[in-house]
Formats: C-alpha cells, structure tokens, sequence
C-alpha cells in the first residue's frame, strides 16, 4: 500500500515538513498524480507556501462555476480600476521613507532631500512616481534586467551604500516586464518578491533545495527536481502532457504556448511541477502586495489576430496586472477582471450566467503570452534535431497543434475574447471575433514594455528603461558590427507609435533616429530623454534609457541560447549589476548616483516649481540626448570592455541547447524575432 502519510497531514505541519524534517515522507511524483483532489489542495498548499496556487485542485485546468453575484464585467479604459486607485493610496505612501533613504545618499548638494519629501509627504502625488521597465530578448532580457534589479533592491547586501542605488525599487510604483523581462517580472510575483540575490544564494548552495532560475539544464530536457523531487525528462513531458490535455480535455482551446508556459514554470515558479495551480489573479490577494509593499507588476502583450501582420503603429497593446486584463488603446480600450480572463464575455458581460471560468490566468501561461516567439523553440523541434529529446508523444501533440493552426500561427496564444462584441459600435475593429490572439509583446517592435507606463492616467514621471535587445548586426548587417546589442530601435518604435492616431492621449518624449544613435553612443551608455518638460508635447515622462554594454562580461548571447549554467548566468547578472551602478559609481566621473537623484526628481521638481541644483543641471547637460541628430551610415559597433579590469572570462563559448532559427519554417515574425 502506497503510504498517504504526507498527504493527510495537517497544514499546521507543513513547514516542519518543508524545512526541518527531511526524514519525512514527501509525496512522490506519482502519489500527486494519484491524489484525490482534496488531497492535492493539501499537497499543494503544503509545498508552495510562497505564492498561491488558487486554482488548486483544478491545477492547470481552468474551472467552470456559477458566475458570482457581483458579475465581472468589462469596463471602459477612460481611468484606473478602483483596486489600482485604492492600492495606490498605500504604494505611494510606502514609497516615501525609501525615497527619503534613497535620496539623502546620492549628495544632490543644493537640494535639502529630507525637507523636500516632508514638505510634500502629505500630498504625495507632487513626490516622484517611478515606473521601471524590463524588455525582451529572452533568457539575455531576464538577467540583464535582474543584475538591475538586484542593484536597486535594498535588500541586495552592500546594495545600499556610498555609489549605490539600492532603494530604487522600493521606491518604485509599477515594474512592468515583456517576453524575457516577463519571466523576470513574473517569477518575483509568484515566489513572494523575493530577492535577486536570495534565488541565486539559494540554488548555489547545494545544501538547498532552492531549484529557481536553474538554466543549465534546457527547457527541452527539463529541470532536474520539480520543487522538491528529482525529475527525469521523461516524467517532465508526460506533466507538460498531462496538464495540457486537462485544459484540453475540458473544452479549452490550447495552442504551444500552454506547453511552453507550462515549461517555463518548472523555471520560474518555485513550486512542485512549476505550479500549476497558481494564478496570476492570485497576487492581488496576498498581503505582501496588498498592502503596497511592492510595485505593482505589468506584463505586456500584443493583439494579433490569425494572418495579421503587426507594427507598433496599429497593434494594439495588451496589459495583465493582478486585477485586469486589457488595453487602453482605442481599438478596444476595455479592461475585464483578470481572474475571470477565459470566461465567454458577450457585449461586455459573461454570455452565460452560469459560466463563470477561473484558473484560466495561470501565471505561466500569462507569462508564456508575453513571450509566445519563443513556441518556436519547442514547435521547430522534430526528432532528428534533437534525438530522442522530446518524448514521440510531447512531439505528436505540438505537430497536431501546428496542423489545427498553421505553422505561420504557431506563436499564437488563444484566449476567449473577453471583448466579443463589445462596443461593437466604436473602434472595436476585434468585436467579431470569438477568440483573442495574444502573441509576444516584443512583436510590434516596441521590445521595452513602456505602454501601460506611459498612460497619462498613471501619471509615472520617470522610467527606467532597461534594453536587453538584440539589435545590432541585425538592423545593421554590417560584417565587423558584432551581434546582439541595442541600437535603441525599440524607443524609435514606441515614439512612432505615439505620433500615430492610436496614441489616444499618450505623449512619448523626442527619439531620434538608429543612426543618431549609434554615431553618438546614446545606446552604449545611460542616456536620458524628454528631459526639457517644456519641449513636450503633453505630460510624458522623462526616460532613462539602460542599454546592455559590456562592463565586466560579453552580455550579448544570443537570443536562442537556451541554456545558461550558474557561471554565466551570475556573469550576466553581475554585468548588469555594475551598469545599473556604473561599476558602483567608479565610471564616468562618478556622477551616476546623483544623478540618477535628479532623473527621479526632475518632474516633481517642475511640478513644485523647486529651482533645479546645479548638480542637476550638469547632470541633464551631460546625461540628456540634446536634440542633436546625426543621421549619417555609422562606423562598426564593436563595443570595448567598459571595467576590463574585472572582466569576466567563461571559457567556451556558450552553446548549449541553442535552436536554429534558420531550421525553423514558416515563422511569420521570422524577422521581427531576430531583433528580441
Ligand atoms: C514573504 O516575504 C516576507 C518579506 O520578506 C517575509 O516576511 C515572509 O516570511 C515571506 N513569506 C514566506 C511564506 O516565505
Ligand atoms: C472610473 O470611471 C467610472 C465610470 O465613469 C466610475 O464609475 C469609477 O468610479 C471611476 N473610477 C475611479 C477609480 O475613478
Ligand atoms: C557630494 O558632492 C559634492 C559636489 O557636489 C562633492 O564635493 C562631495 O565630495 C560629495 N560627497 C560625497 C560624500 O560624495
Ligand atoms: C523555494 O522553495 C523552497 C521550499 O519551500 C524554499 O526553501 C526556498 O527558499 C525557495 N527558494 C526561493 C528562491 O524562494
Ligand atoms: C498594420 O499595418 C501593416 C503595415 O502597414 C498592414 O500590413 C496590416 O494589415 C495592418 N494591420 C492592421 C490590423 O491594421
Ligand atoms: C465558450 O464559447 C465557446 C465557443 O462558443 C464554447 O466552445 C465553449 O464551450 C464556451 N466555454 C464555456 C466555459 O462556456
Ligand atoms: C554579422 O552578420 C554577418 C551576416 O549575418 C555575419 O556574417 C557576421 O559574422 C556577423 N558579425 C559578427 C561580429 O557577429
Ligand atoms: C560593484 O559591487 C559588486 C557587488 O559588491 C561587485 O561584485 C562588483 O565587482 C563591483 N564593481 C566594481 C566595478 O567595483
Ligand atoms: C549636444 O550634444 C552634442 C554631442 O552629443 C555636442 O556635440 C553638442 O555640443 C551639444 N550641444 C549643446 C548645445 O550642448
Ligand atoms: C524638442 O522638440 C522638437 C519638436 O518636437 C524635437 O524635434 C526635438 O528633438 C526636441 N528636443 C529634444 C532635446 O528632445
Ligand atoms: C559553464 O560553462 C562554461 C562554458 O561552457 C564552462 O567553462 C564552465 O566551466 C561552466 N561552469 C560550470 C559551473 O559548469
Ligand atoms: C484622450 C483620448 O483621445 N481618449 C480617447 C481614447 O479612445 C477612446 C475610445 O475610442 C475615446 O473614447 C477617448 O476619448
């Protein structure tokens, strides 16, 4: 008889069960699978105290119930939702003693930060609001924008004095994350915001069982333990099947984003199997983030409806926050309660009163839809690339999927449309449809996730811009530009964008052209636009734009390499460490630190009509792009090691489970992908 020991004991047990009784039976892989539902709640709440897995016992199965009394509804975009507006009264509030912290550290001489903050203390809303965005580009996005996260975590020890900026974040208001700045952004929610520096601590000590963010075995032969047991490859396809097929099986339609988000979980959620119960709704009701403790995480994704072809100046631009899904754009501009997102919505209410869907939102599968180019990585395998990699069952199962869709279509994400003839009257162009497309939020070309930050409703007055891209040797073929770093084509697309009638009310501050931008270095170094309030358009925030360079380690891996082992990973995060610092304020005249000071405070400053320090000034005279244009074909991009001294040398170069692009067939944003 198989022993149900562990999975009757009370929850009161489970943390002794977690930390200090090894000696205890823990379920087995197959037991979880035979557990009755009841017991899998337990099982799960038992393994996974950090986040919550709410779709519990379903799993990955969205369910079906009677909608609730108070029936979801979708509402127009013309304001935030009253959760956000409520939240915000605490997130602002809590920013302001970091900020104090923050600011007092950085020297802006002239300015009395301390006097300033309690002058306003009482209305915060003429404080700095902060937003900060994470772009793309794979598992290269997520640790690049993770070394500056962990930068401006004041919890990151020595994070927090002289030359440092840890604070930042505890002084952020929104942390919004696309494609590979999702998975960032997503596996800090699901796994009670820990710090950078805790996941990757944790899982070099061997003595733990921290298994997050463990790159060196490829999504394609899966982890070695599902949370807390040893897993073999074979047991990984036949979960990824088994949960797909229950979503499946109960009327769902899925598509290879479910199997790649359900991959990248064993990942990114630290939890048995990668959680599949946990929800990204689920955040809005844990105490850590209700209470405003911490930014409020947005994840981006575009519309594409099957055979359209997207740029950025008529796609429209998705949002998930823990309480909403949908867009402020003109062509829909509603927003829908995320924990009801894969209900049948009819003019704006559920179609059947009596059919209300949860744990749809898995936080996997959002965070696979935010990131659906990379289905690629799955849906090009075929059994003589990769030998005996993929089980022949995981393999038949993607093949049919690519049969039902179209290969053209294989980056798809399928979803209810929650917006089925809603305001069909209006610029509703997608009311028709009965299902909503979602695909790569990086597709459109705006690679840095700045649209629900530039919203004038959330009035953000500045945005720390984190580009991950891979741009260069791609817009610029040129033989000796080497590959794989940002030449700041994802801001032109976002200012294009906001010169075109699907802005409705956004403002994007003055971008020049790739080749300004390469002739003057502005995507070598930190480089901050929309500085002069007074050359705007309309309220927009100033932009502090975070190119990856080399500082100590080569961070351009390609986009394709699916495999870091710890060695590089730490590497790139250590890299990104030291950009968001400017090697802990040694380069550039050791000005960074202040002046990242004024970038936060520039607009509030303006907004109370407070003289600018003389140390801002020379800050914007050497930080701001001035308006200079210089379109002419640029030299090669080669960038220099910027702290040789410390440069970091993994032997090898990084090969791995890297897939071919040029192997895959039939990708419709084949270009587009090459630039994430
Ligand atoms: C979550 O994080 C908070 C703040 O760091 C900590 O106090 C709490 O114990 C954590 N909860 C769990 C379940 O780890
Ligand atoms: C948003 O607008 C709606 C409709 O005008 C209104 O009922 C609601 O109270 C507004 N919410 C907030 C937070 O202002
Ligand atoms: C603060 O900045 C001033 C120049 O504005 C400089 O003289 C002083 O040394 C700096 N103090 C610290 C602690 O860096
Ligand atoms: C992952 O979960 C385990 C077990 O609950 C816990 O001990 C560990 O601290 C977690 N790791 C991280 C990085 O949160
Ligand atoms: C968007 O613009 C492209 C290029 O002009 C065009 O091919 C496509 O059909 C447009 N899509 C929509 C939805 O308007
Ligand atoms: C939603 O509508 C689709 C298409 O009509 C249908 O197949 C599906 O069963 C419906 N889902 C629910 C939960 O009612
Ligand atoms: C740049 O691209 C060209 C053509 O794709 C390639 O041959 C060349 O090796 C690349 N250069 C570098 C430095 O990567
Ligand atoms: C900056 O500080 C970090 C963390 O203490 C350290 O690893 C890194 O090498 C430092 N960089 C420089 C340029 O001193
Ligand atoms: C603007 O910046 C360029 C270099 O980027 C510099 O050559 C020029 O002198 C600056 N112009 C002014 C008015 O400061
Ligand atoms: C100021 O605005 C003009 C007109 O939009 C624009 O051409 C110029 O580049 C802007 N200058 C800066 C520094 O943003
Ligand atoms: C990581 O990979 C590099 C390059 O392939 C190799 O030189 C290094 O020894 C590896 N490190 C570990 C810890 O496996
Ligand atoms: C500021 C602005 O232009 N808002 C418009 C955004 O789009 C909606 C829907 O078309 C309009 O109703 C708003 O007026």
């Amino acid at each position: 008889m198989r022993s149900s020991r562990s999975l009757v004991l009370p929850l009161v047990a489970s943390a002794a069960l977690a930390s200090a009784s090894p000696a205890l039976d823990r379920p087995t892989p197959q037991e979880i699978r035979d557990a009755t539902p009841h017991r899998l709640r337990d099982v799960a709440a038992l393994l996974a105290a950090r986040a919550l897995p709410a779709n519990a016992p379903n799993g990955y199965t969205p369910q079906v119930n009677a909608c609730p009394s108070s029936k979801p509804m979708v509402r127009q975009a013309s304001n935030l939702s009253d959760e956000e507006t409520a939240w915000l009264q605490k997130r602002r509030q809590a920013t302001v003693e970091p900020m104090r912290t923050l600011l007092g550290r950085l020297n802006i001489t002239g300015l009395d930060t301390d006097q300033y903050i309690d002058n306003h203390s009482s209305n915060f809303s003429a404080l700095p609001n902060i937003g900060i965005a994470a772009s793309g580009g794979g598992y290269r996005a997520m640790l690049n924008g993770a070394g500056h996260i962990e930068a401006w975590d004041s919890r990151t020890p020595g994070s927090t004095s002289g030359g440092q900026l840890g604070g930042l974040l505890q002084s952020t208001t929104y942390l919004a994350g696309l494609s590979g700045g999702s998975w960032l952004v997503g596996s800090l929610y699901t796994n009670n915001f820990t710090s950078i520096n805790e996941i990757l601590a944790l899982d070099t000590d061997s003595n733990n069982s921290g298994d997050l963010w463990q790159f060196g075995n490829s999504i394609f032969e899966g982890p070695e333990k599902s949370g807390i047991q040893l897993l073999g490859s074979i047991d990984y396809y036949k979960d990824l099947l088994d949960q797909v097929h229950g979503k499946k099986n109960a009327g769902f339609d899925v598509t290879i984003t479910d199997y790649w988000g359900r991959a990248l979980s064993y990942q990114l959620v630290n939890a048995t199997n990668g959680g599949p119960a946990f929800t990204w709704s689920s955040i809005a009701e844990q105490d850590w983030f209700t209470d405003g403790s911490v930014p409020l995480p947005l994840l981006v994704a575009d519309g594409r409806a099957p055979g359209e072809t997207l740029v950025s100046s008529n796609t429209t631009i998705y949002t998930f926050d823990p309480w909403e899904f949908g867009t402020f754009d003109p062509t829909v501009y509603g927003f829908v309660p995320m924990k009801y997102v894969g209900t049948n919505f009819t003019m704006g209410e559920p179609t059947t009163a009596n059919e209300c869907v949860t744990g749809f939102d898995n936080v996997g599968y959002v965070m696979g839809t935010s990131s659906t180019l990379f289905n690629a990585a799955l849906s090009t395998i075929n059994g003589s690339q990769t030998t005996g990699l993929l089980s022949s069952a995981l393999q038949q199962a993607l093949e049919d999927i690519l049969t039902d869709v179209g290969k053209a279509n294989n980056d798809i994400a399928d979803y209810p449309n929650p917006f089925y003839k809603y305001n069909p009257t209006g610029k509703n162009k997608y009311a028709t449809s009965q299902s909503l497309t979602l695909v790569d939020g990086g597709e459109d070309l705006q690679n840095i996730p700045l649209h629900p930050l530039i919203q004038p409703v959330r009035h953000v007055d500045v945005i720390f811009a984190i580009d991950s891209s891979a741009d260069t040797n791609t817009t610029y073929p040129t033989t000796h530009s080497a590959s794989g770093w940002p030449d700041g084509a994802s801001l032109v697309a976002t200012y294009e964008r906001s010169k075109n009638s699907i802005e409705n009310g956004t403002v994007f501050p003055s971008i020049p052209d790739i080749n300004t931008f390469m002739n003057l270095g502005l995507n070598n170094r930190p480089t901050f636009f929309g500085c002069d309030v007074a050359n705007l358009t309309g309220p927009a925030p100033l932009i502090v734009y975070l190119p990856n360079a080399p500082y100590v380690y080569t961070s351009n891996t390609s986009t394709y390499d699916m495999q870091y082992n710890d060695t590089e990973r730490n590497a790139m995060v250590l890299n990104a460490y030291n950009g968001a610092t400017q090697g802990n304020g040694t380069l550039d005249g050791g000005h960074w630190g202040t002046c990242v000071g004024c970038a936060i405070l520039s607009r509030s400053l303006h907004r109370t009509n407070t003289p600018i320090p003389d140390v801002c000034t020379q800050c914007f005279e050497h930080y701001c792009w001035n308006g200079t244009i210089d379109s002419s074909q640029p030299a090669d991009y080669v960038p220099a090691m910027k702290i040789p001294d410390l440069a970091i040398k993994v032997s090898g170069a990084v090969q791995g489970a890297t897939f071919s692009m040029l192997a895959s067939v039939g990708i419709a944003a084949f270009a587009v992908f090459a630039n994430l």
